[in-house]
This record gives structure tokens, C-alpha cells and sequence, in this order.
């Protein structure tokens, strides 16, 4: 099976509510692997190049804005099929609709301010982990965990 990639950024609530830790915490404790960390200021250029997809939409210069306004924290996390179980784990969009037991059904009421993004396929993750980190930022490595999160069939 195939070890694939997805980004997540801790967006600026997540980091003015103290939840960077905790979320590490949740992806960490599902046996995912984290490959590339840092904080970065997003420029209105990286910005439009990530939201693409919705520079048409009434929302996109709030949604910029608001994401430009503080530091976030980008990461990049590995495992198999690691893009639809992080989205599983993060939650739908809305927070006061996201389900229970996810990070923004847990923690979020907001549409915006929804505290946290990930990827939403595996083209986007390549793309996404391309607008916030150089190559020699993202460190593939053996885990000492990777044979017990795993079983040697599956990897
Ligand atoms: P998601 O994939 O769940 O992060 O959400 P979308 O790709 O649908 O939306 C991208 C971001 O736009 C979300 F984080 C929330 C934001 N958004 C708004 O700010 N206003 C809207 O009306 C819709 C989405």
C-alpha cells in the first residue's frame, strides 16, 4: 500500500486558542507521521495560489485576509491513504456541524474560523505542500513506530 502525504495548517484561531499542541497530539496519537513543521506569515500571494479554487467566491478576500492576520502552522503529515483520514479526523467544514470526536466538532462553532485545514486530495496535498515548504523541508524518515502502527502486509 502506499505511504502518501497531506498538508494541515493550523489556522490563526487555532493558534490564538492554544489548540496547536492538541491537534499535533490527535494526529500523532493515530500513528500518522509528521515529516515537515514550521510558522509561517502567509503572503496574499501564497494565499491566492492556495485558494484557488475559490477566487471567485464572495469569501475570498475575508477568508485571505483572516488567514494572512497571524502566523499558522504549516505541517506535513505521512501514512496510507493519510488525505481522507486526516479529513476524517479534522471534520466537515462548519464547526457547530462537524461531528463529535472531530477537531472542529470538538472544538469549533465557526465556518471561518474553523481552526484547522487539510487537503482535500492527494494532487491538492502536493500542491498545497509545495506553497509552504522548500523540498529539503520535508524529512521522510524510518519511524521506530512504523512496525507496530502497521502491519508488515500492509507496508
Ligand atoms: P474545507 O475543505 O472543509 O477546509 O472547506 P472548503 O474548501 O469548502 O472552504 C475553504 C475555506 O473557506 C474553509 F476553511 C472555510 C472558508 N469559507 C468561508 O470563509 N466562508 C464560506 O462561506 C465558505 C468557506
Amino acid at each position: 500500500m502506499a505511504f502518501t502525504r497531506t498538508a494541515v495548517l493550523v489556522k490563526p484561531d487555532g493558534l490564538q486558542r492554544g489548540l496547536i499542541g492538541e491537534i499535533i497530539s490527535r494526529f500523532e496519537r493515530k500513528g500518522l507521521k509528521l515529516v515537515a513543521l514550521k510558522m509561517v506569515n502567509m503572503t496574499d500571494e501564497m494565499l491566492s495560489e492556495w485558494y484557488a479554487e475559490h477566487k471567485d467566491k464572495s469569501f475570498f478576500g475575508d477568508l485571505k485576509s483572516f488567514m494572512g492576520s497571524l502566523p499558522i502552522v504549516a505541517m506535513a503529515w505521512e501514512g496510507i491513504d493519510v488525505v481522507p483520514v486526516v479529513r476524517k479526523l479534522v471534520g466537515t467544514t462548519l464547526g457547530r456541524e462537524a461531528e463529535a470526536g472531530s477537531i472542529r466538532g470538538d472544538f469549533g462553532m465557526s465556518q471561518q474560523y474553523n481552526l484547522i485545514h487539510a487537503s482535500s486530495s492527494e494532487s491538492d496535498a502536493e500542491r498545497e505542500i509545495a506553497i509552504v515548504f522548500e523540498k529539503d523541508e520535508v524529512l521522510g524518515y524510518n519511524s521506530a513506530l512504523d512496525g507496530v502502527v502497521y502491519a508488515d502486509y500492509e507496508r
